[in-house]
């Protein structure tokens, strides 16, 4: 079926620069396709399509893209942020243990209609400002059993909601309670659960959180073989906290993406222009756990690696679950422009989830596009705690009405 989309003002991102903008601009979709995007007199001639729609002169992009979400958990970590207000680190309760491992004490106590209906509230949170695919990784069940649990219910997601999802194995998160002081332990077993993972279709990519409170290189090499013996490409969690060197082994291995990135070096920035690793970076956990070191933006774009913005959705750093407060974010305490950041939440997001079908407005891609009410496109990264979405076409559908932008919420 062939539907036009009239009257819009289109931001393509479809070079490598530049909004792309189109201002009287129309789009045919066919299927889940786009099958022609331009300016509305430009159509071609002689166009049949089955159905018409009005735009209203409102403005278009690609459908946002959150590549880096721990969506799926039960609990949350309130009390936690009190505690680190009063002073104590991330690592310190971590150490303590609390963080990542009171979620999975939480999760792993929860039911699958509890996770359920949790994740699907976020998920639905996201898609109201733009988000048309998002990847969910595991990492609070760290049991093969609740592990399973948790990507089966990323899957649902996908299955029950106009959403496209990918789905990441981050068994390496934090070390279980029953494999206190023996990680080289813990680290075999999850090399064991990759291929049942895989063998159920859980597992679209694999990441690891490579860090001093959480598993070393070598561990982290040794998730990696067990990924590429499978063939599932890999992601890491690196220099979050500390350099690990982390960039260097994830460029070795090829990584789609390297997340967080706070701490990252010269050598590692090389790595990643090398191997064309994205560079993932996470405002909502830098805000949150009140880090000042910056990632090192300047060096990334000198060495042209692609920049991409995520929600990090999770309870512990990052329990935001706003894509456009992220693109603020991401202008306001990274710097990049409100160019960048949406580049970043639409095909680099893409990119580091190795999905060269969508994040811009070009025939061929996936039609996912998002309707807001603004004018000009860098009002994405400009209002908060404001919501211009309108409208969400996915796969060439018109998604559920969003609230409009006065109702009560
Ligand atoms: N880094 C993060 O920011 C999240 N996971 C990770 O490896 C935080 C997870 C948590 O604190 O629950
Ligand atoms: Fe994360």
């Amino acid at each position: 079926m062939k539907k036009l989309w009239r009257n819009a003002r289109l931001a393509t991102l479809a070079d490598p620069s530049g909004w792309g903008l189109i201002k009287a601009g129309a789009i045919v979709t066919e299927g889940e396709r786009l099958h022609w995007v331009g300016q509305a007199s430009a159509l071609p001639a002689g166009l049949q399509v089955d159905e018409e729609h009005d735009l209203e002169g409102a403005l278009v992009t690609p459908g946002l893209v959150d590549c880096h979400t721990h969506l799926v958990y039960g609990g949350q970590r309130a009390a936690e942020f009190e505690l680190r207000l009063q002073g104590a680190s991330y690592e310190q309760i971590a150490r303590a243990g609390g963080g990542i491992r009171s979620t999975v004490s939480a999760t792993r106590g929860a039911t699958d209609g509890e996770l359920y209906q949790a994740a699907l509230g976020r998920a639905h949170a996201l898609m109201a400002e733009g988000v048309t695919t998002v990847e969910i990784k595991s990492g609070y069940g760290l049991s093969l059993e609740h592990e399973v649990r948790c990507l089966r219910i990323a899957r649902l997601l996908a299955h029950l909601l106009p959403l496209q999802v990918r789905t990441t194995c981050l068994s390496a998160h934090a070390l279980p309670p029953e494999f206190e002081g023996r990680p080289d332990d813990y680290i075999a077993a999850v090399c064991e659960w990759l291929p049942v993972l895989h063998g159920q279709g859980l597992v679209d990519a694999v990441d690891v959180f490579c860090e001093n409170i959480a598993f070393s290189l070598a561990q982290t090499r040794q998730v990696f073989e067990a990924a590429q013996r499978l063939g599932l490409p890999v992601k890491l969690h690196a220099e979050q906290l500390s350099d690990q060197g982390g960039a260097q082994l994830a460029a070795e291995f090829g990584a789609l993406s390297c997340d967080h990135l706070e701490h990252l070096s010269a050598a590692g920035v090389q790595a990643m222009a090398r191997a064309g690793t994205v560079a993932v970076l996470l405002p909502g956990a830098y805000y949150f756990l009140r880090e000042t070191r910056l990632p090192p933006i300047a060096a990334l774009r000198t060495a042209s690696v692609p920049i991409a913005i995520a929600t990090d959705h999770n309870p512990g750093s990052s329990p935001g679950l706003s894509p456009l407060l992220m693109l603020s974010m991401a202008c306001t305490l990274f710097r990049l422009t409100p160019e960048e950041a949406l580049r970043g939440m639409t095909v680099n997001g893409a990119r580091a989830l190795g999905l060269r079908d969508r994040g811009s407005l070009l025939a061929g891609q996936r039609a996912d596009f998002a309707v807001w009410q603004v004018e000009h496109p860098n009002e994405l990264a400009y209002w908060f705690g404001r919501n211009p979405c309108s409208r969400v076409i996915h796969g060439g559908q018109e998604r559920h009405p969003t609230l409009p932008d006065d109702a009560p919420r």
